[in-house]
């Protein structure tokens, strides 16, 4: 694994913002797109999460939310299956197809009940359109439609985004360096946030292109 620096002794306040990705059920073992290990993580998020409550109120949490016929299910491809390649030409599906995940208002869309999201100020809702997917909080996987949270944080003066949770080589990662090019300071809390390193590879690839964007590391401890 890649040698990183971790800051230490980071300061909270009010131009800081954590961004909590995805923490449903279907990411957490026993759902249906399960990440290794994602419930070890989430007691950590809670403790960040509510460091952030007090010195910036800023917690953001998404929410991955998929029309039943999202066209990054496998299941809407006769004779392909979860884990398979596929990618539309401009990028809106892919690179690789899902299991039915997240799908709006089911048991697995929700919130994982440990955690704490009574802490969210706000919550955005990603995946949304059938066509396109989102795996980045910023922009949607089109790269031109906009979710609106880079404006929502740009309007209450936010320089700093803090990112954690599921999955780091999708979602996190997506976020990370969409977050850079909106002009945000970025850090990934890397111990707070797991991956499905699909393909395999996938994890390392992400923290090192992470490292190259510019994008700035901490852990749990950072923010003691
Ligand atoms: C995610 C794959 C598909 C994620 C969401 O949250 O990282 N990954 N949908
Ligand atoms: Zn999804």
């Amino acid at each position: 694994m890649l040698e990183l620096e971790y800051l230490k002794s980071i300061t909270i306040n009010q131009d800081d913002a954590l961004l909590v990705v995805d923490i449903q059920n279907d990411f957490i073992p026993g759902g249906a797109l399960a990440v290794e290990d994602g419930d070890l993580i989430i007691e950590g998020i809670n403790n960040v999460a509510n460091i952030f409550k007090k010195f910036s109120r800023n917690v953001v949490l998404t929410q991955d939310w998929h029309p039943k016929d999202h066209k990054s299910f496998a299941s809407q491809y006769p004779g392909k299956d979860p884990g398979d390649e596929f990618q539309t030409d401009d990028g809106s599906i892919g690179p690789v197809l899902w299991p039915d995940h997240c799908v709006q208002g089911t048991k697995g869309a929700e919130f994982h009940v440990n955690l704490e999201s009574n802490l969210a100020s706000i919550i955005v809702r990603k995946g949304r359109n059938p066509n396109v997917d989102s795996y980045s909080a910023f922009l949607e996987n089109d790269k031109k439609t906009e979710t609106g949270l880079a404006g929502y944080l740009k309007s209450i003066n936010v320089k700093r985004v803090f990112i954690c949770g599921l999955a780091l080589d999708y979602c996190c990662y997506f976020s990370a360096m969409d977050g850079i090019d909106f002009g945000f300071e970025v850090y990934l809390i890397v111990d707070l946030s797991k991956g499905i390193d699909l393909p395999p590879g996938n994890i390392s690839k992400s923290i090192e292109n992470m490292k190259d964007k510019g994008v700035k590391f901490a852990n749990q401890d950072s923010f003691k």
